[in-house]
């Protein structure tokens, strides 16, 4: 009997260069998803000395950040991070279409993994459970699917 081949990815990030983008808007908030994205990574093997951090205004400038970094050739993935609460104007909706739309293209482009943890909430409390409270750590989550996707490519 046959059997499939099943490619996977390890969870290790021993040897890779990995940048982190932050967004300063929201940062009570985005901080908590910096943290946990960098314990992450740490506690997988990453050598802290290949660990760039990037803070930027907001959400709107992460697709541009991202493409600049993935287009150096420099870092094995990009962890993308951010919060964005909806206001009382369609403001939100344009934010979050284009960081999101942008960070796509990104991967796609330079075929390089971007881990996508924007919170796009209607709350602060809904953004509040998502940076390491009720429902985990967002940016833990991008961090692993980031690593995760790398060590897939590498295979295939
Ligand atoms: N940027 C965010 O990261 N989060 C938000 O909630 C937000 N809101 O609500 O306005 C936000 N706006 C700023 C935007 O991302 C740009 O930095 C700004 O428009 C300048 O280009």
């Amino acid at each position: 009997m046959s059997t499939p081949t099943v490619i996977a990815g390890q969870m290790d990030a021993k040897g890779l260069r990995i940048a982190i983008v932050a967004t300063r808007f929201n940062d009570f908030i985005v901080d908590r998803l910096v943290g946990g994205a960098v314990d992450f990574l740490e506690r997988h093997g990453l050598d802290t000395a290949n660990l760039t951090i990037v803070r930027i205004p907001g959400a709107f400038e992460l697709p541009l950040v991202c493409r600049k970094l993935a287009a150096s050739r420099t870092y094995d993935g990009i962890v993308a991070l951010g919060a964005v609460i909806r206001g009382a104007t369609p403001h939100f909706d344009y934010v979050c279409a284009e960081a999101s739309k942008g960070i796509a293209q990104t991967m796609l482009e330079h075929e390089t993994p971007v881990g996508f943890g924007l919170l796009t909430c209607d709350s602060i409390d809904q953004a509040i459970e998502r940076a390491g409270s009720k429902a985990g750590n967002k940016g833990v989550e991008a961090a692993a699917a980031m690593l995760e996707t790398i060590r897939v490519l590498e295979q295939l």
